[in-house]
Formats: C-alpha cells, sequence, structure tokens
C-alpha cells in the first residue's frame, strides 16, 4: 500500500519550476488552485492555460483512484485499451457494494458472498494491470485515499464525485467518469476547461457545536447545487489554518454537492500533523521543503477580490450548526431557525433515524465529538429516541475508535455499527420500517440527500449535519428540538441539557490497524487471466458502440422531456441497481426511471409514438430501438448532477437515445456524455424547453458541419402539423467531436493503440 515517495518527489522536483514560470508569464501572484494546475499540465499546453478559460487544457493527474461501482465499467474500458499496466499509480476499493443491514460483521460476509463475482473481476484486473486494490470491508474510497495517498500540491482524479475529499491535504482531487480514468491509466493527458476560481476566506475559529461540516453546508445555502458549476473552490485565512486536515476533507468532499470541479486547502501545520499522525512523515518533510508553494501566495490572499471570480467570507466564530434538507443539501437552515422551518413545512418532526459516518464525516475528530455527546445519552439517563447507526470510514479509523472505546460508547447508546463502506449512503440499506407509506424523516452526516437516495423511499424526508448534531436528534428523537438551548426529560423525569461536544482531532496513542485489507498487484501481471462468464448477470464485456452516420439526425422521437431536479439518482438509479454496474444490458433497465415526464407529472410512464400507449421508458426506448428509430431525451437545469457514474451516460447510448437537449449540464455527466459518443446539447435560450411537445418527431441540423463553438438548430415537427425550430449551443471542443463521430473516445483510443 505504501505511497510513493519518488513520485511525490519528482512532482515537487518540477513544481517550483512550473511555478515560477506561470508567475513570469501571467505577471502577477498565483492562487494555490493555479500552482497546482499549472505544475500539472501536460507539455506543451501552459499558454492554452494562461489564456484561462479559452480552451480545455491537458494535464497530466499523479493518481487515480476507482471505487467498485464505478471501477467495472471504467476497467472493462481498460482492458479495451490494449495496455499490458497502467501508466500512473492507480487503486480500486470495494465499497459501494456492500448492503447495510444487521451490523459489520454480519453485512460484510453476505457482500464478499453476493458479489464474489465482482470482487474477483475486480480483483483479477488489478492484479493483471498493476492496480492497488482495497478488499471490501477496508473502507471507503475518500477516506482510504486520505490516510494513505493523498499528497499536498498533487493531482488526483477518481471516478466517484466526492474524490475532492483529498483537498483536505492540499490535493487537487476531480471526479471523473470512467472514460476519463481509462485515458490516464492508458497513459493520455486528461482535459479540462481551465476553471473558474472561488475564494472562500474563512475568519474567527470554530467553537462549542459547531464543526468543519457546518462551514460547507453554509456554502452549500450559499452557492446553491449549481453555484460551483466550473470552479474550484479554494479556503483560505485564519479560520482555515485553525481546521484539522480531517475537517477539511469533510468540507472539500461536499463540495461536490454545489457542483464545483473541486475544493482545496493549502498545507499548513494542521496538515503535517494528519501525515504525520498517518505514518508519512516523509511527505510532510517534502512538503515543507516547497511550503510556500503549496499555498496561495501572500498577496492573493490580501487581496482576494483581484485574484478569484468570486469572494465568500465566512467567520468562523460566528457559524452557527446547520441543518440542510430535505430533498436537496442546498437547503441550508441555521440550527436556531430549523425548528421553525420544520413545523411550517409540515415536515415530519418525528425523528426515525440518526446516521454519522460515511466518507464525508467519520474521521477520528468526528467519532469523538459525536460520542461525547453519545456518553452524556448515558450518564444523564436519556433513552435514545431513534435508531442510531456509525459507518466508519475506513478499518484504520474503526479499529482505533474501538481500541479507544468510543464504539463502546455507542452501543451503550443503541447504536449499531455498519460496516466500513458506503451502506446507506447509496441506498444499500435495507431499512426495516413498519409503513414505508408514511411521511418520515431521518438525518445523516454524509452529503447527499436525493429523494429516495438513502432508503429508495419518496417519502423519506433525508437532513444533513454535522455527527455530533445528527447524535443529539437521534437521542431527542424530534427534529424540533434545539441541543444548543433545549431540555430533554430523562428516564428519572428530570429536565437534562446536553453540553457541548468535546473531540480529539486525533488519537493520542496513535492510529492502529491489524488489517487494512490492501492487497499489492503483481509484479508481472502478464500471465493473469481476467474471467467474464458471458452467461453472468452482472459483468457483460464491452462491445465499442457504432460510429456517427454521417448525416444530420432526422425523425428522432421524443423519449422523455423530464421535469425538475433530474440527478444522476434519476437517470441511473442506485441501491438495488448497483449490482448491474458492470453490466450495461442489464443496468439500462434502469434508465431514466426516476425521472418525472413533463406530460403526466408521473415517473417511468412515457408515450410510445408507436403504439399510442404509456409505459416504462426502458421498456419504450427498446421498442423504438427494435424499430431502428433514434430517440432524444429532453431536461432542465443541472441536469445530470450528483455523482459521476458514467452509465448514465452510457445506458442511453447503448439503448440508442441519439441526443440529450437540456437547459444545463453539470459538469461531470456533460464530459460522460461526450466520451461516449452521444450528442449532448443546450437550449441557446432556455424559454425553447416550453416548445418541446409530447407527440414530436425531432430534427438536430448542422452536424455535417459541427464546430467548436458552432450552433446546430433543432426542428419539432409537432403532431398538428406546425413546427419550432431553434437554436442550441454545444461545448464539444475539436477533440470531443471526434468522439462523437467516431461513437466514443475509447473507439479512438483503442485504434490508436493497435497502431
Ligand atoms: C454517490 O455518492 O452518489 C456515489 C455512489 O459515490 C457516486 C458514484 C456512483 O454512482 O457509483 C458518486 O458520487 O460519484
Ligand atoms: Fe460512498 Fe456515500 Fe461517500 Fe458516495 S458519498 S463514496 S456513496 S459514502
Amino acid at each position: 500500500m505504501a505511497f510513493d515517495l519518488d513520485m511525490i518527489k519528482k512532482v515537487y522536483d518540477r513544481y517550483s519550476t512550473r511555478v515560477a514560470a506561470a508567475r513570469k508569464a501571467t505577471g502577477k501572484p498565483l492562487t494555490l488552485t493555479e500552482k497546482i494546475l499549472y505544475a500539472h499540465l501536460s507539455e506543451g499546453d501552459a499558454q492554452k492555460a494562461f489564456a484561462r478559460g479559452v480552451d480545455y487544457v491537458d494535464f497530466a493527474p499523479d493518481r487515480v483512484a476507482m471505487q467498485d461501482a464505478t471501477a467495472q465499467m471504467a476497467l472493462l474500458q481498460f482492458m479495451q485499451a490494449g495496455r499490458p499496466k497502467v501508466a500512473v499509480p492507480s487503486t480500486v476499493h470495494c465499497d459501494h457494494l456492500i448492503q447495510a443491514k444487521i451490523g459489520a460483521e454480519v453485512d460484510l460476509n453476505t457482500a464478499k458472498d453476493t458479489n464474489k463475482e465482482v470482487y474477483d473481476f475486480l480483483a483479477s484486473v488489478s492484479d493483471k494491470y498493476g492496480i492497488g486494490f482495497w478488499k471490501p470491508g477496508a473502507g471507503i474510497i475518500h477516506q482510504v485515499v486520505l490516510e494513505n495517498y493523498a499528497f499536498p500540491g498533487g493531482m488526483m482524479i477518481g471516478t466517484d464525485s466526492h474524490t475532492p475529499n483529498a483537498g483536505g491535504l492540499g490535493m487537487i482531487a476531480i471526479g471523473v467518469g470512467g472514460a476519463d480514468a481509462c485515458d490516464v491509466m492508458a497513459g493520455l493527458p486528461w482535459e479540462l476547461k481551465f476553471p473558474k476560481l472561488i475564494g472562500v476566506k474563512l475568519t474567527g475559529k470554530l467553537s462549542g457545536w459547531s464543526s468543519a461540516k457546518d462551514v460547507i453546508l453554509k456554502v452549500a445555502g450559499i452557492l446553491t447545487v449549481k453555484g460551483g458549476t466550473g470552479a474550484i473552490v479554494e479556503y483560505f485565512g485564519e479560520g482555515a489554518r485553525s481546521l484539522s486536515a480531517t475537517g477539511k476533507g469533510t468540507i472539500c468532499n461536499m463540495g461536490a454537492e454545489i457542483g464545483a470541479t473541486t475544493s482545496v486547502f493549502g498545507y499548513d501545520e494542521k496538515a503535517a500533523i494528519y501525515l504525520r499522525g498517518t505514518k508519512r512523515e516523509g511527505i510532510a518533510a517534502l512538503a515543507d521543503t516547497i511550503k510556500e508553494h503549496l499555498t496561495g501566495d501572500a498577496e492573493v490572499y490580501a487581496n482576494p477580490e483581484q485574484y478569484f471570480d468570486q469572494v465568500i467570507e465566512i467567520n468562523l466564530s460566528e457559524l452557527e450548526p446547520h441543518v440542510n434538507g430535505p430533498f436537496t443539501p442546498d437547503l441550508a437552515w441555521p440550527i436556531s431557525k430549523f425548528a421553525a422551518a420544520v413545523k411550517e413545512n409540515n415536515w415530519p418532526a418525528t425523528l426515525e433515524v440518526g446516521l454519522i459516518g460515511s466518507c464525508t464525516n467519520s474521521s477520528y475528530e468526528d467519532i469523538t465529538r459525536a460520542a461525547s455527546i453519545a456518553q452524556q445519552a448515558v450518564d444523564k439517563h436519556l433513552k435514545t429516541k431513534a435508531e442510531f447507526t456509525i459507518t466508519p470510514g475506513s478499518e484504520q479509523v474503526r479499529y482505533t475508535v474501538d481500541r479507544d472505546g468510543y464504539l463502546g460508547t455507542f452501543a451503550e447508546m443503541g447504536g449499531v455499527v455498519l460496516a466500513n463502506a458506503c451502506g446507506p449512503c447509496i441506498g444499500q440499506w435495507a431499512r426495516h420500517t413498519d409503513d414505508p407509506t408514511r411521511k418520515n424523516s431521518i438525518i445523516t452526516s454524509f452529503n447527499r440527500n436525493f429523494a429516495k437516495r438513502q432508503d429508495g423511499n419518496p417519502n423519506t424526508h433525508a437532513f444533513v449535519a454535522s455527527p455530533e448534531i445528527v447524535t443529539a436528534f437521534a437521542i431527542a428523537g424530534d427534529l424540533t428540538f434545539n441541543p444548543l438551548t433545549d431540555t430533554l426529560t430523562n428516564e428519572q423525569g428530570q429536565q437534562v441539557k446536553l453540553d457541548e461536544p468535546q473531540g480529539l482531532e486525533m488519537p493520542i496513542k496513535g492510529y492502529a490497524v491489524e488489517d487494512a485489507g490492501y492487497q499489492a498487484p503483481a509484479e508481472d501481471g502478464s500471465k493473469v487471466e481476467v474471467k467474464v462468464d458471458p452467461k453472468s448477470s452482472r459483468l457483460q464485456l464491452l462491445d465499442p458502440f457504432a460510429a456517427w452516420e454521417g448525416t444530420d439526425l432526422t425523425g428522432l422521437k421524443l423519449l422523455i422531456k423530464a421535469k425538475g431536479k433530474c440527478t444522476t439518482d434519476h437517470i441511473s438509479m442506485a441501491g438495488p441497481w448497483l449490482k448491474f454496474r458492470g453490466h450495461l444490458d442489464n443496468i439500462s433497465n434502469n434508465m431514466l426511471i426516476g425521472a418525472i415526464n413533463f406530460a403526466n407529472n408521473t415517473a417511468d410512464s412515457v408515450k410510445n409514438q408507436l403504439t399510442g400507449e404509456y409505459g416504462p421508458v426502458p421498456a419504450t426506448q427498446r421498442d423504438y430501438k427494435a424499430h431502428g428509430i433514434g430517440t432524444i431525451v429532453v431536461g432542465d437545469e443541472n441536469y445530470g448532477e450528483g455523482s459521476s457514474r458514467e452509465h448514465a451516460a452510457m445506458e442511453p447510448r447503448h439503448l440508442g437515445v441519439r441526443a440529450i437537449l437540456v437547459k444545463s449540464f453539470a459538469r461531470i455527466h456533460e464530459t460522460n456524455l461526450k466520451k461516449q459518443g452521444m450528442l449532448g446539447i443546450t437550449f441557446a435560450d432556455p424559454a425553447d424547453y416550453d416548445k418541446v411537445q409530447e407527440d414530436d418527431s425531432i430534427d438536430i441540423q448542422g452536424l455535417t458541419s459541427f464546430a467548436p463553438g458552432k450552433q446546430l438548430t433543432v426542428v419539432l415537427h409537432h403532431k398538428d402539423g406546425s413546427s419550432d425550430s431553434f437554436a442550441v449551443n454545444h461545448t464539444y471542443n475539436a477533440q470531443q467531436i471526434e468522439w462523437f463521430k467516431a461513437g466514443g473516445a475509447l473507439n479512438i483510443i483503442r485504434k490508436q493503440m493497435a497502431n
């Protein structure tokens, strides 16, 4: 598992020269984000980068991380690229496929059994191609990366939208689709439009009930789920330096919820403490040698307005704990206003379950702070009213907090420890409820709370808060309780108040673990055989997608015009469908089943224009495909927000959808569509969305002269014989147009590798 000190040394060796050159070329002081990006430019792309935002720029990331639910597709694609070994250090983490039902041990064993085929596949592919393999039970990708691989000033990509977690240790870490990971592992550059820069200046110091999580809950409220699109968020100021590295990780992790490309903090004493505490003194020593480059220039932080596109200032001394939700992570409530909001909106005030942990919030500090609240439930004779679960982020954290007695405290309070995995966060939760039709509330310390996300139940109102606030709410069982001001009645009929949480940033006795769960790849993997059973329902080798036919697209049928929020959870649901993440045809049966059809306000019910009948989206699409008829999907703002899962792009591609036309796209999803050779376009005038009717046949014109920056035209032929025509935008550059023409980026790589 050893991190690669030589690799880090190489990065640092070129770092200072690159930064100096960039400062000279741009003639100005630099933000940290610019420094790291400039230090990772592919040869020859400096001028494009300095021009900022003009075009896509090529980067050379240092690492790749993949989690099991996305690694399958990423590696199925990599296997087609024809390379003997990965070109950069890469790891696979088995975390998403473990279902939470009874408790850690039983659930882990069940998962090993039910997912055996997939784990064996991932293990053997990793072995063959030189990829580090983290076994089921080892922990959640982002926590394991923070503990083992993240380093200040580095750049990595990961096939998961919460990859930015590593920004807590000063790394530019970006979530991507599997096809992007495949490129980097194949030794190709990785492209990104040079991001906008958002600066968040933190002043003051946290105290009492407020925690790092509240910083991002507040930022989400300010920026909303779209506000960070196309931007990297850089945190700085004395407040930033006062936060623990893991607290910073929490903030960067949940930055995915504002659509930010990533978030990052500078290298400081807290980062050094964490590196040393996780047995990486060597990295801290190296980082110290170029310390001044691992943070933004002083001039930038003194006058941030001059250097960032947007600046937000938050005073940590005044920051209240927040609760965000329900149904969207940007509906932010300071705790003092939350009870009133619950009453006014008629949200179920009774709290049924409190869940702490996940990749976002399961550091030693988080667990100790939450445990200090749990301990009070025991000491003050309070009976915990709601169910309570704990999901440790890694085996190292779990082992350490268990050794130090904290898991015992949670057990005394009535908590259940789940496996070191995603579990309830990603709908892998066999929640037991007496009546699923009842409107109900849960609260988690996770990051996402879209409808149905945790338990698949649309009646569940999910709220997000810090682990200590979640623990207090679980004890009270009531969302109108304010732990800062209110009392609770204990089992002896007395009124008691919870004291402020107390925690430890790092374990006094140090981290420990018996078996971290790592498996190193074979030195020479050429003899390792990777088997995929052709009859498998879970794995399927990929067939290349067909190339573009060379003409405009005409006579497309409208498959669905999705109304309102359409996240990747709506397009390709997780939970029970996770088991098909390695089988494109089977998982395609979930395509868009969560999207709301504008014509009847119903999910998974669309009109088949060939029969006039309403049916499920996937079946309807398969019927069009069988008749050789292409279709189009229309959507609203921020289409594809949320996860990095490329299945949301591959499924429509596989089933014969020809274009996705929306008001706007979320970044990762838009790239995923392009990579898979799909046409992703946006209304030049968002009001044209209203012109699309249920029985429309649609043409897309201008493809024969498809060029960067040049609009295309959409013509709607309505049922009554009338028609509408309007311009649509796209963001394809010359290279991406080639992907479209070839039927997908992989078709091009495959050709290149064969030559
Ligand atoms: C998530 O939090 O939604 C996931 C599950 O981790 C996803 C990845 C996936 O869909 O596999 C993500 O955030 O990218
Ligand atoms: Fe897993 Fe949830 Fe973290 Fe995604 S957000 S990696 S599902 S714990």
